[in-house]
């Protein structure tokens, strides 16, 4: 899962542009034997969602075709190298072919998957074809189309459409970039770094095709360097750092970590990966980095903004970020499914604190399909946490967003995920994000609390001081069940910009502003209330429905096109104030 780098021993090409796009809806594509190759397509952006770029489309998530044409570049050569194919996201489930020899598939959006392209590439005019599908189903995760029986009956009693468990909009597409990538065919092919105080690292490299070789490990600007034997398929190190720089929100300090592989003198394959030293656990009531406890103020978000719909734009990532430190944010969670691997290089170069979470919002429990949720939960578990275990600003692992944990049969089911998770980073502190109106048993073993409550909105409407009273009574009584740290994940009211109310009513500025204020007193009146994130960043696309005016949550504290609302000024007021962690 290492990201592509180009350096004189590897490189990469993205694939971004305007390709070649058919939809499908009579499944004529397959026999018609669109895999080799298919004309009348029309140009379409990658990386972007369909959805917003074609109006009769907007709704349609059936079986729809890519295509692109590539040479490889000048020097490239499949003999001699490893030729690789890599798709940062593609919603939602992904087929693929290169010259009509199918390389594989890959289920779920928001997770990185690649091919080797060999004996399939060929040096110039080569045929890449993607057939994409995003159906809501009920046996998926994140589910859709699920019968209104088996709903969570709190929030989801109005169906929407398209009929999405969840609550933003089901784009599909190629969302991230498309990468074709050359590394030696002996190459570095992962690099694992644990970090713990007072500065040293634990370094695992693992090699394909490595004969006894020599894994040189260095740090950038300490001169620290050390040299290890490899034979087989890894190298490991230990690397003390004195006099070490610790990351941290305040002073997010990256070291460059370059692993070379040299045999015989001579070098083959180089990566560098930027590290940040740091130490995050779990202790009484607190969260501790660095043995300094932390508290989160920030936002759940989505990727999402007009015409790209989920597509990668940095410009809005970059924007996204200007405002969270203006706003005072030192945190966020990546609701509801992993966000781009750009992103999250920025959390750790800016000083972020992550809750990254899996793709596995609106689950239920009934017995139809579980098995086939359970081993999708799993695999975007494996993915998320190889893809993302380096990065310092990643501090939680969040399983799930508001599993319908009402039965029996969700406990076991998470705890399968838990079990899951810990045995493949134990360094990180693992939870869950639990759904309004249901009593979470899962956080008897989840490390950390996150609950998403709207008191004063879907209940309590319109009524501040009952609904921060309700509040305070649910925390109380969760800290008292469980004696574990508490992250408040969600609270906002939806507010229409613009409109203003005195006295302030609900839909108002001065409504929403009013709530975050009030819920934030709340929270930081409690020791054990480590985090407080606000529902949402930006307003954002859902699925038409009776509750979305204009298909837009209108719950951010900036709108859609990123304007602050009067809430944004307020949480400048709050968030500006030293947090507790100084
Ligand atoms: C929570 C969900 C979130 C929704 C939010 C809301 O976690 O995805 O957008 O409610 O209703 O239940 O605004």
């Amino acid at each position: 899962m290492l990201y592509p780098r180009s350096n004189p021993f590897r490189q990469f090409v993205d694939l971004a542009g305007f390709w070649e796009l058919r939809f499908d809806p009579g499944d004529q594509g397959r026999q018609a034997g669109w895999a080799e190759g298919f004309s009348g397509g029309r140009p379409v952006a990658v990386p972007a969602s369909w959805n917003d770029q074609f109006a009769e489309w907007r709704d349609y998530l059936g079986e729809t075709w890519y295509q692109t044409h590539f040479d490889l570049p000048w020097g490239w050569d499949a003999a001699r190298q490893r030729i690789g194919l890599r798709f940062g996201s593609v919603n939602y489930l992904a087929e693929v072919w290169l010259n009509g020899a199918r390389l594989g598939e890959h289920e779920g959006g928001h997770l990185p998957f690649s091919f080797d392209l060999a004996p399939h590439v060929q040096p110039e005019h080569n045929v890449l074809v993607v057939r994409v599908e995003g159906e809501l189903a009920p046996d998926r995760v994140p589910p859709g189309n699920v019968p209104p029986d088996r709903k969570h009956m709190f929030l989801d009693q109005h169906q929407n459409f398209p009929p999405t468990s969840f609550d933003f909009f089901p784009y599909c597409g190629l969302h991230r970039p498309v990468l074709l990538t050359a590394t030696p065919s002996e190459a570095i092919i992962e690099l694992t770094v644990v970090t713990e105080l007072p500065g040293r690292m634990h370094v695992k490299a693992d090699l394909s095709g490595a004969d006894v070789t020599t894994a040189r490990f260095s740090l950038g600007g300490t001169g620290i360097q050390a040299e290890t034997r490899a034979s087989g398929d890894a190298a490991e190190i230990v690397l003390d750092v004195p006099d070490v720089t610790l990351w941290s929100p305040n002073s997010p300090h990256l070291y460059d970590l370059t692993v070379e592989l040299i045999r015989r003198g001579t070098t083959y394959d180089r990566y560098t990966l930027p590290i940040g030293i740091r130490e995050i656990k779990v202790e009484g009531n607190a969260l501790l980095l660095n043995g300094q406890p932390v508290y989160l103020q920030g936002f759940g978000r989505h990727e999402d903004f007009p015409v790209t719909g989920r597509g990668y734009l940095p410009a809005v990532i970059i924007k996204d970020y200007a405002l969270m430190k203006w706003v005072g944010a030192n945190s966020f969670r990546t609701t509801h499914y992993p966000y781009s691997e750009q992103m999250m290089d920025l959390a750790d170069r800016l000083g972020f604190l992550v809750i990254d979470e899996t793709p596995a919002v609106g689950l239920f429990f009934a017995q139809e399909g579980l098995d086939r949720r359970l081993q999708l939960c799993r695999q975007y578990i494996s993915e998320l946490v190889a893809r993302d275990k380096n990065h310092p600003s990643v501090i939680v692992w969040s399983l799930a967003n508001e599993p319908h944990s009402s039965v029996p049969a969700a406990k076991p089911f998470l705890h399968n995920l838990y079990d899951l998770c810990k045995s493949l980073d134990p360094t990180r502190p693992t939870t869950l994000v639990s759904y309004m109106g249901t009593a979470e048993e899962s956080f008897e073993f989840c490390d950390l609390m996150c609950l998403n409550r709207y008191y004063g909105w879907y209940t309590e409407s319109g009524q501040l001081d009952t609904g921060c009273a309700q509040l305070e009574a649910e925390l109380e009584a969760m800290y008292a069940k469980f004696k574990k740290p508490l992250i408040l994940t969600e609270y906002g009211a939806d507010t229409v910009p613009g409109h203003h109310a005195q006295p302030p009513d609900m839909f108002s500025e001065e409504y929403q502003a009013d709530m975050i204020e009030r819920y934030s007193e709340v929270l930081r009146s409690k020791p054990y209330i480590v985090g407080e994130h606000v529902w949402n960043m930006c307003d954002f696309k859902t699925a038409q429905g009776v509750r979305r005016v204009g298909s837009l949550n209108l719950k951010g504290v900036f709108t859609r096109d990123r304007r602050p609302k009067l809430a944004a000024h307020r949480l400048r007021k709050i968030w500006g104030a030293p947090s507790r962690a100084e």
